[in-house]
């Protein structure tokens, strides 16, 4: 059976609070989802979420949509969904960059595939190892009392016990202070890691990972600018507290080079960054091939582009920081019948067909831009 069409939808769905960033306060999130059909009308429906239109990162939500419908589309019209690796080879030789875009087009493609053949689709990736992994929540409220009631709240509910603190925003040494207080609060009862989203030079890092090393964070991501790998080398080499690469590891041969140069000790996967399910397995590949770490990374998805990061999550052997796939509880509306689970500071696989999630078509109408 061939694809007949490929549809892509840009969506804003508001958030139960302000999600505060270093370049930017999420108040509403926009995700795109594309739906592949094929002749017979059958569908495969995927999400992709981006984070603070073009202040995060390159694929804006806009430029997802106008390069699905004008360059890849085209590419992927008459061909058997089934060949979804060698369709995006093929795709890769015609269309440069575009992570997003091509990420989203494949899992499209996957959930077409699972749906038709009755499976969930972690078994087109080899069999799922994890029924459930562990998750944690962003405390990014930009407060730090609510910071910490929060984080009672959530451990009182064994919602989580891994809580990333984002800290790129403001002065960084009172942020610094406001992590300690909430290892104070908390830090007894949870890992507490943090995420600088590229904001501080090199200097300033030294100080701060010094601090917050001592002060007992389990984790440090992304403390400089994308393009800093010398320098995540040098601070790698210094601290005993893992490093991790986020903006800095987008394609398969960013992780090839992150590991060589030791540029972060450890890795945040995330389908999109890495231009899709395939790559992502790739890029899981060079971190156990060098003993890092691996964290099961979001970019805030909703419930169905969280299925797809779990089902493939689970199919890859180790996540050494757990994963972040709390997105769903971050939004106020869903976009699919059925919802995530979440038990036990642990996020529960969704099983199949394809990602298991059921789109409500009334609010993807109702929240689409242009529909
Ligand atoms: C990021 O940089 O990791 C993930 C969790 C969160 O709060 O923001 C995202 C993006
Ligand atoms: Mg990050």
């Amino acid at each position: 059976m061939k694809i007949r069409s490929v549809d892509v939808y840009i969506i804003d769905l508001p958030t139960i609070r302000p999600h505060q960033l270093a370049m930017h306060t999420i108040v509403e999130q926009t995700i795109i989802l594309a739906r592949v059909m094929d002749e017979e009308g059958a569908e495969g429906w995927a999400e992709v979420a981006t984070i603070g239109g073009a202040s995060y990162g390159e694929g804006t939500p806009e430029a997802i949509k106008v390069n699905i419908d004008t360059y890849i589309a085209p590419l992927i019209i008459g061909k058997k969904p089934v060949h979804y690796d060698k369709i995006m080879h093929e795709v890769s030789l015609n269309v440069r960059g575009n992570n997003f875009a091509k990420a989203v087009v494949e899992s499209a493609m996957v959930d077409l595939v699972a749906r038709r053949r009755n499976i969930p689709a972690y078994e087109l990736f080899g069999g799922q190892i994890h029924k459930s992994l562990p998750v944690a929540w962003t405390l990014a409220s930009g407060d730090t009392s609510k910071d910490i009631e929060e984080a009672k709240e959530s451990l009182h509910q064994k919602r989580h016990n891994i809580f990333k603190l984002k800290i790129g925003k403001g002065n960084p040494y009172k942020n610094v202070e406001h992590v300690l207080k909430i290892i104070e609060a908390v830090g007894d009862q949870a890992r507490i890691t943090v995420d600088v989203n590229q904001a501080w030079d090199e200097t300033t890092a030294t100080y701060c990972i010094e601090a917050l090393q001592e002060g007992g964070v389990s984790m440090v991501e992304q403390p400089l600018p994308a393009w800093d790998n010398e320098g995540m080398s040098r601070l790698t080499d210094r601290f005993k507290v893992p490093i991790m690469a986020d903006e800095s590891l987008n394609s398969l041969q960013d992780s090839f080079q992150i590991a060589k140069h030791r540029a972060g000790n450890s890795f945040a996967l995330k389908i999109c960054k890495h231009g899709g399910m395939t790559q992502t397995k790739k890029v899981a590949a060079i971190a156990e091939g060098v003993g890092f770490g691996l964290y099961g990374g979001t970019m805030i998805e909703s419930s169905l582009g969280t299925a797809i990061c779990a089902q493939l999550y689970s199919t890859i052997p180790k996540f050494e920081f757990g994963t972040e796939l709390f997105g769903p509880l971050l939004f106020k509306e869903n976009i699919t019948l059925n919802e995530i689970k979440y038990e036990n500071y642990e996020i529960i696989i969704p099983d199949g067909p394809g990602f298991g999630m059921e789109i409500d078509m009334e609010k993807v109408k109702h929240f689409s831009r242009g529909l």
